[in-house]
């Protein structure tokens, strides 16, 4: 990902629809929770930001990113939802378990959004090191939970 390049926290600048009525989910994964609560707090904010309401955003969590796409299919099969937000971070490590995880979180958040017609939003780290993870939530590389955020208000605005 070329962070440098595209930040999409910033976003001050565009004209987005208010969010004042949509209901949202954010599943959130266990692991690497200092990164995945850095993530949702960027995801909540900025929601709010918009003019989503406290009572229209619900939290869940989920053991880990693998299990994120199931975590969506139960919050996007719900007909007050208009949009789920996925958050996780899966570090790269010695084995190729790392691959699987982002393979199998990448096919199966975007098959949930297909079926159920509504955005499902992809707000996973997929990093080398937890640094890179810090820096992409709350640091020098801006937060990827305000970008995940700001593409689900983009899409119902859509
Ligand atoms: C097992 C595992 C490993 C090794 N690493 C991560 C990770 O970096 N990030 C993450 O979100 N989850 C990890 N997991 C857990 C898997 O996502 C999943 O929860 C388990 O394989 C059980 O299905």
């Amino acid at each position: 990902m070329a962070s440098n390049l595209k930040n999409l926290s910033d976003y001050s600048d565009k004209n987005l629809t208010d969010m004042g009525k949509k209901k949202f989910a954010i599943v959130v994964s266990e692991w690497n929770e200092e990164v995945t609560e850095s993530l949702y707090q960027g995801a909540y904010e900025t929601l709010i930001a918009n003019g989503a309401t406290k009572e229209n955003i619900i939290k869940k969590m989920v053991p880990g990113s693998f299990e994120l796409s199931m975590g969506a299919q139960w919050m996007a099969q719900k007909e007050e939802i208009d949009a789920v937000i996925c958050l996780g971070c899966v570090i790269q490590g010695e084995t190729r378990h790392f691959d699987f995880i982002c393979d199998a979180v990448a096919h199966g958040i975007t098959n949930v959004s297909l079926k159920y017609n509504k955005p499902v939003i992809f707000g996973v780290l997929t990093p080398n090191t937890q640094q890179q993870a810090l820096d992409r939530a709350g640091g020098k590389h801006g937060n990827k939970g305000d970008e995940a955020a700001i593409t689900a208000v983009k899409m119902l605005g859509f």
